[in-house]
């Protein structure tokens, strides 16, 4: 299989018959390539009964997550946690959470013979994802499922949870990565990727803010999701709600703002994280407005007064910290993100800086509208 989710007949054949083993009663009809995620391999699988429900299979990436079978911990910690809460307190309206499938062995996973690790999800039934936000209503209701699920993990001590993946999130070791990585030499230089050097370079500060906050004891640890950008929250087709937040690889122990930034940063990009135009991406305030007002309204009750108060630093951290990701990736030769072609990583930094440069030009607004909605 190819890093473009592309398969030929030998991989489909292959693949169809890991999908059978999580499917131990019906036969697997086919499979075919699912969403655009960057890290891992998704496929649904549609059965030969044509009443029986489709699921979905992927092969996580180990080169990412390297303990996947704590992945899997973490998965039925967290499911473990949200449906006794919701049993406990119901929600007022449709919540779900993937169901982890099982093999006919009762493993929640299926190992080949060359190590790739693959496991299957229940399908959010009538769902859908979107890569880029269209209305407001849209982003009120992200805003919406990223403080439910904030809300549902409130008393989920971050103790339970396993470091998937070390180093996550924490700003400070991508920059030393960075720098690792341009210490090297061997960097092809363009107009693109001296902007880049640059724009770093200038915005170096930045990478400690959250992390001195956590060490001053402004901000504390809770369980985070890790990786909530707006097409890892699924929408019910008929009723438009958000119904759940799925890729949950990365729920472990760190700091809720790196979620709220990342909420932000991908549902205020009206051109999306994929555009070509990275001159004409602006950060739209209005929906950064909608976010927040959708997700105080499930999570006001658990933020002290430092919360609001690195909102901002929360979301131009985070949008940098993606930039610096997808650029240190493109100067090691994208061996982390999945990539169409050799650039990809280069334009998707461009988009991301270019992205911060709208936020910090519209600081004051932001900071309005953070201060209005408290
Ligand atoms: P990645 O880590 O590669 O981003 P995801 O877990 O986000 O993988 O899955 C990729 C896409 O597949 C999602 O954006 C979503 O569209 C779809 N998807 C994943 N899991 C489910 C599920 N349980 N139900 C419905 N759709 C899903
Ligand atoms: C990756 O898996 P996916 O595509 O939902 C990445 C995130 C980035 C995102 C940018 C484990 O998310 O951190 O913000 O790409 N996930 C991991 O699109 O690195
Ligand atoms: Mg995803």
């Amino acid at each position: 299989m190819d890093q473009n989710n592309q398969f030929d007949k030998f991989d489909r054949l292959k693949i169809i018959e890991i999908a059978q083993k999580f499917s131990p009663q019906k036969k697997v009809a086919d499979i075919q390539p699912f969403g655009s995620g960057n890290i891992n391999h998704t496929f649904l699988v549609s059965l030969q009964e044509s009443s029986a429900k489709s699921f979905i299979l992927q092969r996580l990436n180990t080169k990412v997550f390297r303990e996947p079978k704590l992945v899997m911990q973490n998965m039925r910690t967290y499911a473990n946690h949200v449906h006794d809460r919701i049993q406990n307190s119901p929600l007022d309206r449709r919540w779900d959470v993937p169901q982890v499938l099982h093999t006919q062995q009762g493993q929640d996973y299926w190992q080949t013979e060359s190590d790739e690790f693959w496991r299957s999800l229940s399908f959010i039934a009538d769902s859908q994802s979107y890569d880029v936000m269209e209305s407001i209503e849209q982003v009120r209701e992200v805003g919406y499922a990223l403080g439910t699920f904030h809300h549902l993990t409130s008393d989920l001590a971050p103790e339970r949870l396993a470091d998937t993946l070390e180093g996550f999130h924490i700003t400070p070791r991508y920059f030393r990565q960075y720098e690792e990585v341009v210490a090297k030499g061997n960097i092809q230089r363009s107009p693109e990727v001296d902007f880049c050097l640059k724009f770093v370079s200038d915005r170096k500060g930045l990478a400690h803010i959250l992390e001195d906050a956590k060490a001053a004891g402004k901000l504390p640890l809770r369980t985070m999701h890790g990786d909530p950008k707006v097409n890892n929250i699924l929408f019910d087709r008929q009723t438009k709600l958000s119904v759940s937040v799925i890729d949950l690889d990365t729920v472990k122990s760190g700091l809720v703002h790196y979620d709220i930034g990342d909420c932000l940063r991908s549902g205020c990009n009206p051109a999306g994280e994929e555009t070509e135009q990275w001159q004409d991406v602006q950060f739209d305030t209005e929906l950064c407005q909608g976010i927040l007002q959708g997700y105080l309204s499930t999570a006001r009750s658990f933020l002290t007064e430092y919360d609001y108060a690195y909102i901002y630093d929360a979301v131009r951290v985070i949008t940098f910290e993606l930039g610096l990701r997808f650029f240190t990736d493109y100067l090691a030769g994208s061996i982390y993100f999945q990539v169409k072609y050799p650039e990809h990583n280069l334009l998707r930094s461009l988009v991301q800086f270019r992205l911060l440069e709208s936020i910090e030009a519209q600081k004051s607004v932001i900071n309005k509208i953070i201060r209005d909605i408290k």
